[in-house]
């Protein structure tokens, strides 16, 4: 074995070793979660919690009514990232209006909003209802 030929050959073990390792280390299909954000208002004021999440594209986020309805979630169509309006409409069940939700009504009302498609970056929404107060949220939706 020439030395050109060795080293060659240590490499392609080395890219091998690597690729195995990345196999076993990292699943290639992503366990698909559930994030869940709570809907509160009372006297400590209107709010997501948490109001800043970051998720992985084709996780789901749940919207939970816990206190102060009505609640809503909706999409600033200029705070998210360019071209992304129409799958994310496509994503929200029981709209109302352009990139808006449902209005949740009673305890436990849930609303989910699927990532799935969707391009990486930062989506700002509020509920409508309590936008004036305040009640504004974001996710950051990864890769
Ligand atoms: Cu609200």
């Amino acid at each position: 074995m020439t030395i050109s030929r060795f080293t060659t050959s240590v490499a392609m073990i080395a890219v091998l070793t690597v690729a195995t390792g990345a196999f076993v280390d990292g699943s290639p299909a992503r366990a698909k979660r559930t994030i869940v954000v709570r809907m509160l208002g009372d006297a400590s004021g209107y709010r997501f919690r948490p109001a800043s999440i970051s998720a992985h594209v084709g996780d789901v986020v749940k919207f939970v009514n816990v206190s102060g309805a009505p609640h809503n979630v909706a999409f600033w169509a200029d705070s998210i990232p360019a071209g992304a309006a129409a799958t994310l409409q496509e994503n929200m069940q029981r709209t109302t209006d352009e990139l808006t939700g449902a209005m949740l009504n009673d305890p436990k009302d849930t609303y989910t909003v699927s990532l799935a498609g969707l391009r990486p970056g930062t989506y700002r929404y509020y509920c409508t209802p309590h936008l004036a107060v305040g009640m504004v949220g974001r996710i950051r939706v990864l890769p």
